[in-house]
């Protein structure tokens, strides 16, 4: 069902300390920024940044403003892991698999997620606690 682990997204509240920590700290490197109206997060993705090594990454995530998923997980959490992201090859025919395993899944329809990827989530109490993505990349991406 799935192909490997994406990324683990971390809850932060400042994008740019969080890049320079884990770059500074963890020699991590920055792979992609964006913003994401959307979802209410700006995002850095961080990872080895080694060409040909298959690795899952970091998704930093910095709510965009007070209404943010992201802002009202700090505000109950504090900063840390917000998600655990798998990635799919075929987003739609997984979901209806899980979906069809009892799992609720929070959209409808896949939504626009990092880099033009299609995501859904499946809700932390269906996963036992874990907010989980499930990430199908864009047919073209060039893999990190
Ligand atoms: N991980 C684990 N459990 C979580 C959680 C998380 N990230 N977020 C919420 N929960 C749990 C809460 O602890 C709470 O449990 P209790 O009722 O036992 O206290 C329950 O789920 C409800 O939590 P809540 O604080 O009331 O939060 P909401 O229901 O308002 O929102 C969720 C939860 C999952 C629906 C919301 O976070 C969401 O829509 N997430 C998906 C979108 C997202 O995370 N976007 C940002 C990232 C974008 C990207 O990855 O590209």
């Amino acid at each position: 069902l799935f192909i490997c682990i994406d990324h683990v997204g971390l809850a932060v509240p400042d994008l740019d300390e969080a890049v320079k920590f884990h770059s500074e700290v963890f020699g991590w490197r920055e792979l992609h920024r964006e913003v994401n109206e959307e979802q209410g997060v700006a995002e850095a993705m961080i990872g080895t940044g080694e060409q040909g090594v298959e690795n899952a990454k970091i998704q930093l995530l910095a709510p965009l403003n007070e209404n943010s998923t992201i802002a009202k997980f700090i505000d109950k959490n504090g900063p840390g892991i917000q998600q655990l992201a798998y990635r799919v090859a075929d987003l739609d025919h997984v979901s209806e698999v899980l979906r069809e395993r009892g799992l609720r899944l929070l959209y409808p329809e896949a939504k626009r997620g990092t880099a033009g990827s299609r995501i859904n989530f499946v809700h932390p109490k269906d996963a036992r606690g874990v907010l989980l993505e499930l990430v199908e990349l864009p047919k073209d991406a060039a893999e990190h």
